[in-house]
């Protein structure tokens, strides 16, 4: 078996473990939790030493013969939807240069745009306990995501148009994936999303999908 992916799937892991199911791909999992200290030990740090899961590891080898280690989980899912995948129009992988450009454009977006006030969103809304949500976080987190909504509510307007119902084709892509990672964060912002129609149908075709439910239920 030549890909690990280590972390848990309830955490940004879930993105490369994502691509690697949609794609069919064998891989080891090791579910390391980064609540339990597993992140900051010297093996650990000497894969990543930002000390952060996921990490994808390809021991089929780079031109030196090395491991290859990819951190970062967009990517580690663009790696595997590029690496293990086939261009052939039908997977998650890019299948023309117009495709991956979308497949990069819309991660960097999402990372830059979207993410940090998506997880303010899920923490203050859902995760943390009652007593320790900061309500105004929240709300100026939602007001926030939606300046970046919008965009890509219009770009899913115009795809719609052209006859394609996803981010970068008439298939679900790893574009998608990787956006639907972060906005599924954001779906306490219940308003917010309804306010975005698109986009609230599109993310919930993405988060259905069975490869999406079967990471899930690893926890
Ligand atoms: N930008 C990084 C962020 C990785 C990250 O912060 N991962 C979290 C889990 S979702 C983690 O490992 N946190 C533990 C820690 O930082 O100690 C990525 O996308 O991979």
């Amino acid at each position: 078996m030549s890909l690990t992916i280590y972390g848990i799937a309830a955490s940004r892991a879930v993105r490369p473990l994502w691509a690697a199911t949609e794609l069919g791909v064998t891989f080891e999992h090791v579910p390391l939790n980064y609540q339990t200290g597993a992140t900051r030990t010297p093996e650990f740090l000497a894969i990543n030493p930002n000390g952060h899961i996921p990490v994808v590891v390809d021991r089929r080898g780079g031109d030196d013969g090395g491991d290859i280690v990819v951190w970062e989980s967009m990517a580690g899912a663009l790696y595997i939807a590029r690496h293990h995948g086939q261009p052939d129009g039908l997977g998650i992988t890019p299948a023309s240069p117009r495709e991956d450009a979308e497949a990069l454009r819309w991660s960097f977006w999402t990372v830059n745009e979207c993410e940090s006030d998506a997880l303010t969103l899920l923490m203050h809304r859902l995760v943390m306990p009652p007593e320790r949500r900061k309500p105004e976080l929240a709300e100026a987190a939602e007001r926030r995501l939606a300046v970046p909504l919008r965009v890509i509510e219009q770009h899913l307007a115009a795809q719609q148009a052209r006859g394609q119902s996803h981010l970068a084709a008439a298939r679900f892509t790893v574009a998608d994936l990787c956006v639907a990672s972060v906005l599924n964060w954001a779906r306490p912002a219940r308003a917010l999303m309804q306010a975005h129609p698109l986009t609230l149908d599109w993310l919930a075709r993405c988060i259905e999908r069975p490869a999406h439910q079967a990471v899930k239920a690893t926890g």
